[in-house]
């Protein structure tokens, strides 16, 4: 067992800071090996804080301490004690100048956390406790000071020196070296200061705000990857353009600055006027990046950017109100794709991974509320639910609040609360100041973890035209919340015709009739009545139109009644979710009964939504691709992995027999015609003939085998090469082997491509996939020291590939064990998100339950593990 078992932190413990930074001034002399951190600090005594014993504690990590001074007066051991995490100055004065010099050592840094090596570039990453690792300092995000950072490093090894806020100065000195001193003017907690050093190109651009101002905007990256940047640069322009118009939000410093890092815990960071990328969201080229890349790099992009305001000038009081900024802040981004790209199409996908990943962590042991009570590492909780729940929960206020009021509630926040550090109850007092509304009863959505259920009952009296919905929420318990109460839950419901259209939505108690179309019902209690007046027939409800809340709906609807709102619905979400309620269902039916038919109707309907030529090409994509197997797993009370595997297989196979010749043709008509875009109907094209193409070969057809050799060969975006690559490796066979060699060859040198080569082998379901992905971690391109490649193959195996990672023989879960002890001494943040796949353990049947239980056990029995694995390895077994 761990010998000094970590401590959670509380919430309920948080006390302001007893001293504040208003200022820090700090120069590094920058080496890969051995690098010297010279801070000044301006502290002074917090007025609003208590008084505690009269010494000052700061944060400091796997920091060698040189020298220390107080008002320029050189500081003996006497005067400070220094452990494993910290400096404490035993008597300090009400205000005073602090200066201290540390070692530190980039080159050993293996976390990615504080200041490291990637390549041949220097680069940081702060967020969340990564500071301490630069610097002794108050590492929280209440403490904001103004930075100025002095860069010293050997200029033809790091010609470029960059930090946040405006370039100052830039000379050379003596021996090679230069200097760049960068100022900050906008107050800031230690969690976004940022520098980078490197020999670096950048892309440069040019952005004026609204109100005039002339931004210069400059992407740096490796020279060779110089030619991968307009899409990002492009996205930019965007985002800054949509802030403006659409929350009033102009940039304020003179430059903004990107640069992309092959060595990345996350997918970005915002720090001030410098934001760090995962180079996997900021580089790509149509026959290098797919359409999902495409996508992922606007959204990121416009996050980061976004992040400006909400983040970084007004940030959070702790970390515990860390969905205060990343719930916003995905709020945000999922408004601005929706206004680049298919607002519709949109919804389904941020719906589709909230509950893919959301829900389940909702229901499991890491269940926690959007604003935690605790944690022991705060890294553990950069999760669904702090950023898509968080989301939703501000969506939610959004639509309660409608556009104009949320508008200026969310002015009334930029204003009251920036250069400030505060909390979501902050946020939500301001949508209530703005509205008039009272939120107190909504508050639950950010205190009480777990996914609502909604259990509907409909009743109609034909004779008197109502009909009444009868409507329970009840929350499952999740660990340390055994008792919830009622969430208050708007509800979008809509009642449909015989012919399809809308009618009128009057309640009884209503003196005037209501308009036809959606109308919003908002719950409060655990069980509640509306019954509907005026209705010339018995409705078929459309229930959760737009899906207005992160809740699961229960309602007994026919067959019949789902296929005529997947045809008739007049919202385009609930169209697609009708029909995967529907196909899920005809897919349980299968893993209960292999033998069960398909009924005509369903393949009567597919076709004719395949055939329609009416509707949106990426809409009809999303309604006509069958729930993921996780996501069926998910629906069952005991997970039957192969089952799931043999019914979707199945399904797959009688769809592609049965409708061969329709989706030949809609193959074939969808091909591209010039050039590659990325516009909605473009990659609609795409992501429709692939579809079609999957169906196919799930058939066997022996012409669509023909078809993915020649998409193989002569496509020139990688979005058809790669699902071409796809489904010749799920073939298998020469045809299957001799297309990842030809790739291999072909892309070996760009590190973001080659990701693309493992994670295709990783998620094949073919039976030899573990003992493959096993060889392919001894390969020469492989390193554990890269979580992109790590994710790659590791992660992708263990997240993408159910049948194969939950094997019988629990070959999977010793191989995810082992990969994350080997991990852990490395790199803490990527094998504790690793680990995070073997925590829904409870959900399986008795053997697995048995075999991944002993992979946790072994893995917390490592006396060394991390707290970050032991958080999540201790918390699963709980
Ligand atoms: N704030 C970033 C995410 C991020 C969080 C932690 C990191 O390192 C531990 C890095 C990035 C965002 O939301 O984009
Ligand atoms: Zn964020």
């Amino acid at each position: 067992m761990y010998r000094n078992t970590p401590h959670p932190v509380f919430l309920r413990d948080y006390q302001p800071p007893e001293f504040l930074i208003d200022r820090v001034d700090l120069r590094f002399e920058l080496d890969p090996e051995r690098t010297s951190v010279e801070a000044r600090l301006q502290v002074r005594r917090n007025p609003a804080a208590t008084r505690g014993d009269g010494s000052l504690r700061l944060h400091g990590e796997q920091l060698d301490l040189e020298q220390v001074s107080m008002n320029d007066r050189l500081l003996t051991p006497a005067d400070y004690r220094v452990d494993a995490e910290s400096l404490t100055l035993l008597r300090v004065p009400d205000r005073f100048g602090l200066m201290t010099r540390v070692r530190i050592h980039p080159s050993l840094n293996t976390a990615l956390e504080g200041l490291y090596q990637s390549g041949d570039m220097l680069c940081t990453q702060c967020e969340a406790e990564g500071f301490r690792r630069i610097t002794y300092f108050l590492d929280r995000p209440d403490v904001m000071a103004c930075y100025g950072t002095t860069l010293v490093a050997d200029r033809r090894r790091f010609p470029v020196l960059l930090s946040n806020g405006n370039r100052v100065e830039s000379r050379d000195l003596p021996d090679g070296r230069h200097l760049v001193r960068w100022e900050d003017p906008f107050p800031k907690p230690s969690y976004l200061f940022a520098l980078i050093a490197g020999d670096l190109s950048a892309v440069e651009d040019g952005y004026t705000t609204a109100s005039g101002r002339a931004v210069e905007l400059k992407i740096y990256v490796e020279p060779h990857n110089l030619d991968k940047c307009d899409h990002a640069m492009r996205s930019l322009k965007k985002a800054m353009r949509w802030d403006e118009e659409r929350f009033g939000r102009e940039y304020d410093l003179d430059v903004f600055m990107i640069v992309a890092v092959s060595h990345f815990n996350m997918g970005a960071m915002e720090n001030k006027g410098l934001n760090v990328f995962n180079d996997k969201y900021v580089l790509a080229r149509p026959d290098t990046a797919t359409d999902a890349d495409f996508e992922g790099i606007e959204g990121v992009i416009a996050h980061e950017y976004f992040h400006n305001w909400t983040g970084n000038r007004i940030t959070c009081r702790d970390w515990f109100q860390l969905s205060l900024k990343e719930g916003f802040t995905v709020y945000r981004d999922q408004e601005f794709s929706a206004d680049m790209g298919s607002r519709g199409v949109k919804r389904i996908n941020d719906v589709r991974l909230l509950r893919a990943h959301q829900f389940p962590e909702d229901g499991g042991p890491m269940a926690h509320p959007v604003r935690p009570e605790s944690y022991i590492e705060i890294n553990n909780f950069y999760t669904a639910t702090v950023y898509q729940k968080g989301a939703e929960v501000v969506r939610m206020q959004a639509n309660l609040l409608g556009p104009e009021r949320f508008r200026q509630a969310t002015d009334l926040y930029f204003e009251r609360h920036d250069g400030q550090a505060v909390t979501t109850d902050d946020f939500v007092r301001c949508m209530e100041a703005a509205s008039g509304r009272d939120l107190g009863q909504f508050r639950r959505w950010y205190d009480q973890a777990g996914t609502p259920e909604l259990s509907i009952q409909a009743d109609d009296d034909a004779d008197d035209g109502t009909y009444t919905l009868t409507i329970r929420q009840h929350t499952p318990p999740t660990p340390g919340q055994p008792v919830k109460m009622p969430f208050h839950i708007p509800l979008a419901i809509g009642l449909l015709g015989p012919d399809g259209q809308d009618l009128p939505t009057r309640l009884a108690d209503e003196p005037s009739a209501t308009a036809p179309g959606t109308r919003v019902l908002e719950l409060r209690e655990a069980e509640q009545r509306f019954r509907f007046t005026g209705l010339p027939v018995r409705p078929v409800p459309s229930l959760l139109r737009g899906f207005p809340a992160p809740v699961k709906l229960r309602f007994a609807y026919s067959d019949d009644e789902l296929l005529f709102l997947m045809a008739h619905d007049s919202d385009g979400f609930n169209r697609w979710d009708a029909a995967q309620t529907l196909l899920q269902r005809l897919l349980l039916a299968l893993v209960a009964d292999p033998e069960v038919g398909i009924p005509d109707q369903f393949f009567a309907a597919f076709r004719r939504a395949l055939l329609d030529s009416s509707s949106d090409r990426a809409l009809l994509a999303e309604v006509l691709t069958l729930p993921s197997e996780s996501y069926l797993g998910d629906q069952m009370e005991v997970v039957d992995i192969d089952g799931i595997h043999h019914a979707h297989t199945m399904l797959g196979r009688h769809i592609g027999e049965r409708l061969g010749e329709d989706l030949l043709r809609v193959y074939r008509d969808n091909g591209e015609t010039g050039p590659y875009v990325f516009t909605p109907q473009a990659s609609g094209r795409r992501a429709l003939k692939n579809l079609a193409l999957g169906y196919l070969m799930w058939a066997g057809d022996a012409r669509a085998l023909g078809d993915c050799q020649s998409q193989f060969a002569a496509a020139h975006n990688m979005t058809d090469v790669m699902a071409a690559l796809r489904l010749l490796v799920d073939h298998g066979g020469a045809e299957g082997a001799q297309a990842l060699d030809e790739f291999y060859r072909r892309w070996s040198r760009e590190s973001l491509v080659l990701d693309k080569w493992f994670s295709v082998q990783a998620t094949s379901p073919r039976p030899d996939t573990l003992a493959r992905v096993i060889q392919l971690m001894g390969h020469s391109d492989f390193s554990l020291r890269n979580p992109n490649r790590v994710r790659s193959l590791v992660g992708a195996f263990c997240n993408a590939n159910p049948v194969r990672f939950h094997a019988a023989n629990g070959g999977g879960y010793r191989f995810l064990a082992d990969c994350v002890l080997e991990l852990d001494p490395l790199n803490p943040q990527i094998a504790s998100r690793l680990l995070k796949a073997m925590i829904h353990w409870r959900r399986f049947d008795h053997d697995r339950q048995t075999l991944m239980r002993a992979e946790i056990a072994r893995i917390l029995a490592i006396e060394e593990l991390s707290k970050d694995a032991f958080e999540v390895a201790s918390k699963a077994l709980e």
